[in-house]
């Protein structure tokens, strides 16, 4: 909604805590967030989001105007939300960590080398009017964002295509705002920054380490 100049208020409601799930039903009986709310009208499940912006700001062309180069947008940003369960798991998105090092067995290597193989894709046959994946800003970098804030906490080896695509995206100001606002936060979220142990460099669990604000 930032990227098409949309005004919107935002709610904000702490995963992991004892009252998240009364306070996330609220909004939406389907118990997850993000949730849109205009009006009278729902619109939850972050996709279904990306469709209505893209329809209610037709001037800031959210998908691309080329049929073609429009479907595959479709197909990876569906593809990003349906896969990459090992990614999900292992790189667990913490913008406002700073983990190099962590060990990527081939699983997750393999979903790695898909998703920059996405990227690479897309900006060579798509992009060549910007510095987004098909160009111009679109749903497709909306939905990839938060991949590309993990390759960045977890320092993920890539090529230079896929490393001037991560930096274009982690250089937009809205992307400035989102980190800037999750460094803000004083809370801890329990299964990534507290719970489950998550080896660092050395192997030591980091669970144990002083917590972030
Ligand atoms: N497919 C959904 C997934 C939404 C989802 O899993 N959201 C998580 C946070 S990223 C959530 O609401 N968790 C609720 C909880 O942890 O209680 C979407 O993209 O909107």
């Amino acid at each position: 909604m930032r990227m098409a100049g949309l005004a919107f208020d935002e709610i904000v409601i702490p995963l992991d805590q004892p009252e998240t799930e009364s306070r996330i039903r609220e909004h939406s009986a389907a118990g997850r967030v993000p949730v849109l709310r205009h009006g009278d009208l729902t619109v939850w499940d972050s996709l279904a989001i990306c469709e209505y912006v893209a329809e209610l700001a037709p001037a800031a062309h959210l998908w691309p105007e080329d049929k073609d180069a429009r479907a595959t947008a479709r197909s990876v940003s569906a593809e990003m939300h349906s896969s990459f369960t090992v990614l999900r798991a292992a790189l667990p998105m913490n913008i406002r960590a700073d983990r190099p090092g962590l060990p990527i067995p081939a699983d997750l290597q393999a979903e790695i080398d898909r998703i920059c193989n996405i990227w690479r894709d897309c900006r060579e046959n798509y992009g060549a009017s910007g510095q987004f994946l098909f160009g111009g800003f679109s749903v497709a970098d909306a939905v990839y964002a938060p991949v590309v804030a993990r390759f960045h906490t977890y320092r993920i080896s890539v090529d230079k295509t896929v490393q001037d695509y991560i930096d274009a995206v982690r250089s937009l100001p809205a992307m400035q705002e989102w980190a800037a606002a999750a460094a803000a936060e004083t809370w801890v979220l329990g299964r990534e920054e507290a719970g489950e142990p998550l080896p660092d460099s050395t192997g030591i669990d980091i669970s144990s380490s002083p917590k972030p604000r």
